[in-house]
């Protein structure tokens, strides 16, 4: 750790990446098989935090036979949904409880700024398994009538029992990595299930200290596995035959190699991937709300957000106006460090997107786009990105075409309506999209065309719990959130009986 992240981060922070991390399998922390280890870095320095262990396919073994004894024999399988109820509600508690130390704890491995760690990842973390507990009491069959009609007079009766998928395997990204944990974690538990959870190699931290929360509510050993590792450890959970899910969210490259790898014992595939989401403005627009909402809409974590609003359609007669004022509100934004309270921007996660997101913009900027503002790297220490806003695109541009995952967005002017649907759908992805009008019918009708899982009227970025998320196309398979999450991770038997 720097001298800086030393003074500002708590004791309890401090001790916790004092010493080399290691993996949690059935219930004991152990380190890989290998003995091997890899460093997490702290992007605003490029400093390393601490070492952490590198597990791979002989730990992935030994993890999924931990998840599938806990499973099939441990206590999980005999659990009421009342007690898994409280286990999963506890860890909630203990979130909040502990808020500041995982919030200071996600700024500095990721980056993103504290309070929005603490405000939003956190908070909503806690809320993610404070929802999904009260779900574990409430997943219920059906009750049926059967006619049988070619076996006349027969009387029959039959329902459906909802059950778990068994053991699952959840690999998450690092642009939100504890709310990610929560959302693949919170539905599986409360479904019954258990799990090996893979956080990203940039960003294993919190899923670690959560990990503890888990040893401590009571859970028992096995439920929850957590495997920090590289891709290829990833990879071995997705092809594992003792796994029965596989629950990804990350690029759309590798959602794809997840679905190849999970072929061979055809288990069950849920995907949340790339997107490149329009957001659009219509001239009735109340623009005092909808010029920070555009631009939030792909500043918001630095742009590293699957659904970022980097597609600005505004319709040409304020196209001007609009995009000054999305510049000018993008060009005052503080830049610094994570674990500073009043950064608003932090830096990028890695060296590696650093030199991604500014290599889009120098390919965008030579293929004829303009930066009204930004266009590079900010500073030369620390992996910072200029919000950037560029005009003058055209729809064959990489920057307007693939998903870029830093604070930039292209803008679009358009004419009238007609058409618009079209333009804005015009994208291999369908993940998110955003309407700004004053005009409710238009809003409905625009809304119904966008090809996309969700639409935000008159806001951006507008997520609840309780609220199905996913994408159309290849955005992904599947929805997490709200009751949807709970069909991902049950499976439907139905019971006839002859009476
Ligand atoms: O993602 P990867 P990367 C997009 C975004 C970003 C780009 C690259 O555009 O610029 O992806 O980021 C694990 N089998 N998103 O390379 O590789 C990996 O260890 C199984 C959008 O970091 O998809 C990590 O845990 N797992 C996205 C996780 O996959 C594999 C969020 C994600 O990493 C694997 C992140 C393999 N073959 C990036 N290879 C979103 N939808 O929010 C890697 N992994």
């Amino acid at each position: 750790m720097t001298a800086v992240a030393e003074q500002t981060v708590r004791p309890a922070v401090r001790e916790f990446v004092s010493g080399t991390k290691q993996l949690l399998i059935g219930g004991q922390w152990v380190n890989a098989a290998s003995g091997r280890t890899f460093p997490t870095f702290d992007p605003a320095t490029g400093e390393k935090i601490t070492e952490v262990a590198h597990g791979a396919a002989e730990d992935v073994d030994r993890a999924v036979a931990a998840a599938r004894r806990a499973f099939e024999d441990g206590p999980w399988s005999r659990t009421t949904p009342s007690e898994r109820q409280r286990l999963i509600w506890r860890i909630g508690d203990l979130l909040l409880e502990r808020a500041e130390q995982f919030a200071q704890l996600e700024a500095l491995d990721n980056g993103k700024s504290v309070a929005v760690a603490q405000g939003v990842d956190v908070a909503w973390a806690a809320d993610i398994f404070h929802y999904y507990a009260g779900w574990a009491t409430k997943i219920e069959g059906r009750t049926i009538t059967p006619s049988v009609p070619w076996i006349p007079g027969s009387q029959w009766h039959a329902y459906t029992l909802r059950e778990p998928v068994g053991v699952c395997a959840q690999i998450i990204p690092w642009n939100f990595p504890l709310v990610m944990a929560a959302f693949k974690l919170a539905p599986a538990l409360a479904a019954g299930n258990t799990v090996i959870l893979k956080p990203a190699e940039q960003t294993p931290l919190t899923a670690l200290l959560l990990g503890e929360l888990f040893c401590e509510a009571g859970f028992p050993d096995g439920v929850v596995n957590i495997l920090t590792g590289f891709g290829d450890a990833g990879a071995a959970l997705a092809a594992h035959d003792d796994v029965d899910k596989v629950a990804f969210t990350g690029s759309t490259e590798v959602g794809k190699k997840i679905v190849d790898a999970a072929k061979g014992n055809l288990k069950k595939v849920s995907l949340e991937l790339g997107g490149k989401s329009p957001n659009i403005v219509f001239a009735d627009a109340d623009l005092e709300a909808a010029i920070p909402g555009s631009a939030n809409a792909w500043l918001f974590n630095h742009g590293q957000c699957c659904v970022a609003g980097t597609r600005l359609f505004v319709e040409e007669s304020i196209f001007e106006e609009f995009t000054q004022g999305v510049a000018e509100f993008a060009s005052q934004v503080k830049i610094g460090p994570g674990l500073d309270p009043t950064t608003q921007l932090g830096p990028l996660v890695s060296q590696e997107q650093l030199d991604r997101v500014t290599s889009y913009l120098r390919q965008g900027i030579a293929d004829g786009a303009r930066a009204l503002t930004g266009g590079g790297r900010h500073g030369d220490s620390g992996y910072y990105v200029e919000p950037t806003v560029l005009v003058d695109v055209r729809d064959d541009m990489s920057v307007v075409r693939e998903e870029i995952f830093g604070p930039v967005v292209a803008a679009i002017p358009f004419s009238a309506e007609e058409g618009l649907a079209a333009a804005a759908n015009n994208t291999e992805y369908g993940l998110a999209a955003g309407i700004w009008t004053r005009d409710i019918s238009r809003a409905h009708r625009v809304a119904k065309q966008i090809k996309a899982g969700s639409v935000w009227v008159n806001c951006y970025n507008g997520f609840d719990t309780a609220i199905p998320f996913g994408g159309y196309k290849q955005s992904g398979w599947g929805r997490e959130l709200g009751a949807e999450a709970i069909d991902l991770y049950t499976q439907t038997k139905a019971v006839n009986v002859a009476l």
